[in-house]
């Protein structure tokens, strides 16, 4: 029986197309998704949309159109998007769904049944755009009189009948979550805000809506559909077949490692694990916000202009290079910015140079001097056993990387060590040995092509298509490239045939200006 792993992005408001903050966090989970299923779990990843609600419904009237078909067109762009980025998800869920309803009214029964829900009457500020009220004292008036929430977006004055979550009688439980699992919130900063807010008291959580229709209705009440954000983070569980917690999928998978942007935090680390707490469902493991991302430092805007789709980018750079672009530069968890030059310097600097060289040096020089026939080495020096330590060094320290969700770390760590083989290589000379002993050519090359494979199976995840090429060259065979074909026990042997070398990563070469 393999060890389970369940991760999640959160679901994306399809009311426009994909954009590459969307994309940021799609590829990231992916790499996780990825790294753990190369090493040994049984993973599972979901993705989708989050289609009901009040913006959903103004952005289709906006259009002319349903807020159904507005999902129905622009889920599909997410769906492409998925497609694009070469996503290994295993479910596309979408709040839609007719088995998505059958989870909301279910968990919704649960709490309930619990006591925790009740009908009252809601006055307050209503942000559109953000989808949540505000207290009074977190909103700010503009100098022409507009008054804002604290996220920035304009809130107006909502009175309505409204079912109400008692929130405000988990804030001890919540506290002591925190408390008794200190990594539930990552990274620290978004703990440490989370754990302040709910210091500070929690007020009971208004949980539906009567002034529009577009939404999962509340059993019993069809005049009310239920708040946007129960409906969202009830897809977690929809994909596992909540309400059946003996279905295989629940049993296996939850609970879950969620991935989010820093801006829907307290959904995911107040709300949610109170909403289950509640139903009585088990809490998720941890929730991780990622950071935001910015264009040469400007958030990205449609009226700014500098949004750039997720399509524009690989059209111009190719996926691995995005994939491997902003899974380096930014850290995990902290803001990033991007650019045409930030993105040409990576894609010269670490993938042409370090890497793709590396390949293209010593697989041509095997194609040229050794008729493409993979040398058996003779004894290895200190230079060669040092080298292959560094890199049969490198799966415990990826495993903590990414077990922390810090991508970049592993990052850092499996360029550090092709820094170290570059160096190698230049130092042994292999072009001026192969004069003189063919021996230790032969052993220097090997060794190159052995390194090659380790970090080849190691960088899998974040640049699938194009390691699957090197793999291919080293003729690594499928059912090779899993984590447990790394270090000294799935090393090479001698004496295979390669194939004729490629280029893998090609210069990025400026077009000329017209
Ligand atoms: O919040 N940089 O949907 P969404 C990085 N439907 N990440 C970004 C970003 C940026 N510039 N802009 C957005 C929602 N994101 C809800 C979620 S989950 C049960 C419901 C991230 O389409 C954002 O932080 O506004 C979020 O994690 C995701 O993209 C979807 O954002």
């Amino acid at each position: 029986m393999k060890p389970t792993f369940y991760i999640t992005t959160a679901i994306s408001y399809p009311n426009g197309a994909p954009h590459i903050g969307h994309a940021y966090e799609a590829m990231a989970t992916d790499v996780m998704a990825r790294f753990m299923r190369l090493d040994g779990y049984d993973v599972r990843f979901l993705t989708g949309t989050d289609e009901h609600g009040i913006k959903m419904l103004q952005t289709a009237r906006k259009e002319g159109i349903t807020a159904r078909e507005l999902a129905d067109r622009n889920s599909a762009r997410f769906q492409e998007m998925a497609t694009l980025l070469n996503l290994s998800n295993d479910d596309f869920i979408r709040t839609s769904e007719e088995r998505h309803r059958v989870a909301c009214q279910a968990i919704w029964k649960a709490m309930e049944a619990n006591g925790d829900i009740y009908l009252n009457k809601y006055a307050g500020w209503y942000s559109v755009r953000d989808e949540a009220y505000y207290g009074e004292e977190e909103t700010i008036v503009s100098d022409d009189g507009i008054r804002f929430g604290p996220q920035g977006t304009p809130v107006e004055w909502v009175e309505e009948e409204s079912y109400f979550f008692r929130l405000s009688a988990y804030q001890e439980k919540l506290l002591k979550l925190y408390e008794e699992q200190p990594d539930f919130i990552g990274p620290d900063e978004r703990r440490n805000e989370v754990v302040s807010f709910v210091k500070g008291g929690l007020k009971d959580l208004s949980i539906s809506r009567t002034t529009f229709d577009w939404g999962i209705p509340v059993p019993g009440n069809d005049k009310h559909v239920m708040y946007v954000w129960v409906d969202a983070l009830t897809n977690y569980i929809t994909a596992l077949g909540y309400p059946d917690t003996d279905s295989e999928l629940f049993r296996k998978f939850w609970p879950a490692l969620h991935i989010i942007g820093k801006d829907i935090v307290r959904f995911h680390t107040v709300y949610w694990p109170a909403f289950l707490m509640s139903a009585g469902v088990p809490l998720p493991k941890r929730v991780y916000a990622h950071g935001f991302l910015f264009n040469r430092g400007e958030k990205m805007s449609k009226s700014v202009g500098n949004v750039v789709g997720p399509q524009e980018m690989v059209d111009a750079y190719g996926l691995d290079p995005v994939r491997y672009f902003f899974l380096r530069e930014v850290s995990f968890g902290q803001d990033g910015n991007y650019s045409h030059e930030a993105i040409v310097g990576r894609m010269n600097a670490d993938l042409a140079n370090n890497l793709g060289n590396l390949a293209q040096r010593s697989l041509s020089m095997i194609a040229k001097n050794l008729g493409g026939v993979l040398p058996t080495p003779g004894a290895l020096t200190e230079a060669d056993r040092a080298i292959l330590e560094s890199v049969y060094g490198l799966l415990p320290v990826c495993r903590e990387a990414i077990g922390t969700q810090q991508i970049h770390q592993a990052l850092n760590a499996i360029w550090a060590v092709l820094g170290e083989a570059n160096r190698y290589f230049d130092a042994e000379a292999p072009w001026t040995v192969r004069k003189t002993d063919e021996a230790r050519f032969a052993t220097i090359m090997w060794v190159t092509a052995e390194l090659l494979r380790n970090v080849a199976i190691l960088i899998q995840p974040v640049m699938p298509a194009s390691m699957e090429k090197l793999l291919d060259l080293l003729a690594v065979p499928a059912d090779r490239r899993a984590f447990d074909s790394l270090g000294e026990g799935g090393a090479l042997a001698g004496g295979n045939a390669l194939p004729a070398p490629v280029g893998i990563f090609p210069r990025y070469v400026e077009k000329a200006a017209d």
